[in-house]
C-alpha cells in the first residue's frame, strides 16, 4: 500500500488541513501517517481560536519514525505553525526523502491578496527557502506574490502567469503549480510548468461565483494522492481541479450561507468512483 506523511495543523472544526487530507487521501485508497503542527479550535478565520503549537514534538517523532525506519512514498506539507517548523522540517525532508519519492509543498500562508492572521513576510522569505527542497510546489497568486516578493494583483495575462511559474521554479522545485488562475470571466483553475521539459500546462472549469475556505487544502491533498497514485502530474491536476470544482457546486447548491469550508465529504463517492479507472502504479514525475 502507498503511504503519504502530510505535515499540518489541526484545525479542530474548520474543514481545512488534516481534517480534509486524513480522509481525501484515505478515500483515494493511500495510507495517511501525519504529523500535525499545531492544534487550532478553528482555522484562524473565525475569532478567538487556540493556538497549540506543536514544533516540539515533530523532532521527536522523526526520530521515532527514523527508528523504525518508515518510508513514504510522498511527504506533503501544509500550514506550518512558525518559521521555527520550517527549520524543523527541512530536517525532516533530509531524513524521509529518498530517490523514489517527492516533496510536495503547499506554501500556505494567505489567498485574496492577504497573509492569514500570524503571517508575516519573514515567513514568506523562509518558505521560499523551503520551497528550494521541493519536487512541487502549490502556490495561490497571493503566496507566490509573497514568496517572489512582488505585488499581488487581481487580474493576470497569461505572459505574466508565466513568468511568474518561471520565477517560482526558480527557486528550486522541479514542477511548479499554481492555484487561483484565471484569463477568462467565466472561468477559473490552474497553470503548471515542468522546468526541465520547459512546457505549461493549464486546467478551468467554469467559475462558480463565491470562494469558500479550504479548498486551497482539498485540491493539494487529491493532487498528491493522485501523483502518489501513479498518475502524471497534468492528469492529476485535472482530478483535482474537477473535485474542488465538484465541492464547491455542492455547497453552492445546498447551504450557500453557513459555510465555513465545502462539503467535501458529500463528493468523496465521486473521488472512489474516478479512482476506479486508474493503474495505480509508480509516481511519473516526468
Ligand atoms: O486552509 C488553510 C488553513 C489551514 N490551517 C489553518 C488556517 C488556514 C487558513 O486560514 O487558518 C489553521
Amino acid at each position: 500500500m502507498k503511504r503519504i506523511v502530510t505535515i499540518q495543523d489541526i484545525s479542530c472544526i474548520g474543514k481545512c488541513s488534516l481534517t480534509v487530507a486524513l480522509p481525501i487521501i484515505s478515500a483515494m485508497g493511500i495510507e495517511t501517517a501525519i504529523v500535525p503542527t499545531a492544534v487550532l479550535s478553528t482555522h484562524t478565520q473565525f475569532k478567538n481560536f487556540t493556538f497549540r503549537d506543536l514544533s516540539e514534538d515533530i523532532p521527536l517523532i522523526q526520530k521515532h519514525w527514523k527508528e523504525e525506519n518508515f518510508k513514504f512514498d510522498g511527504i506533503y506539507t501544509g500550514y506550518l505553525g512558525s518559521i521555527k517548523q520550517i527549520d524543523i522540517l527541512k530536517d525532516f525532508f533530509k531524513t524521509f526523502k529518498t530517490n523514489d519519492n517527492f516533496i510536495f509543498i503547499d506554501p500556505v500562508m494567505g489567498d485574496n491578496g492577504k497573509l492569514y492572521v500570524g503571517f508575516s513576510q519573514e515567513f514568506a522569505d523562509e518558505m521560499a527557502k523551503l520551497c528550494k527542497m521541493a519536487d512541487i510546489i502549490v502556490p495561490n497568486l497571493t503566496e507566490a506574490s509573497a514568496m517572489l516578493n512582488m505585488e499581488y494583483k487581481e487580474k493576470y495575462a497569461e505572459e505574466e502567469i508565466k513568468q511568474i511559474l518561471i520565477d517560482l521554479s526558480n527557486l528550486g522545485p522541479k514542477k511548479v503549480i499554481l492555484t487561483g488562475v484565471s484569463f477568462k470571466e467565466n472561468e477559473l483553475g490552474v497553470m503548471s510548468y515542468d522546468k526541465d521539459i520547459n512546457e505549461f500546462f493549464s486546467y478551468f472549469r467554469e467559475r462558480i461565483p463565491v470562494k469558500y475556505h479550504g479548498t486551497g487544502d482539498i485540491f493539494s491533498s487529491t493532487l498528491v494522492g493522485a501523483i502518489v497514485n501513479g498518475n502524471s502530474v497534468e492528469e492529476a491536476l485535472k482530478i483535482a481541479v474537477d473535485y474542488v470544482w465538484e465541492t464547491i457546486n455542492d455547497t453552492y447548491k445546498t447551504n450557500k450561507e453557513d459555510a465555513y469550508g465545502v462539503n467535501f465529504e458529500r463528493k468523496i463517492p465521486y473521488l472512489i468512483k474516478r479512482g476506479e479507472k486508474w493503474d495505480v502504479g509508480s509516481v511519473k514525475l516526468g
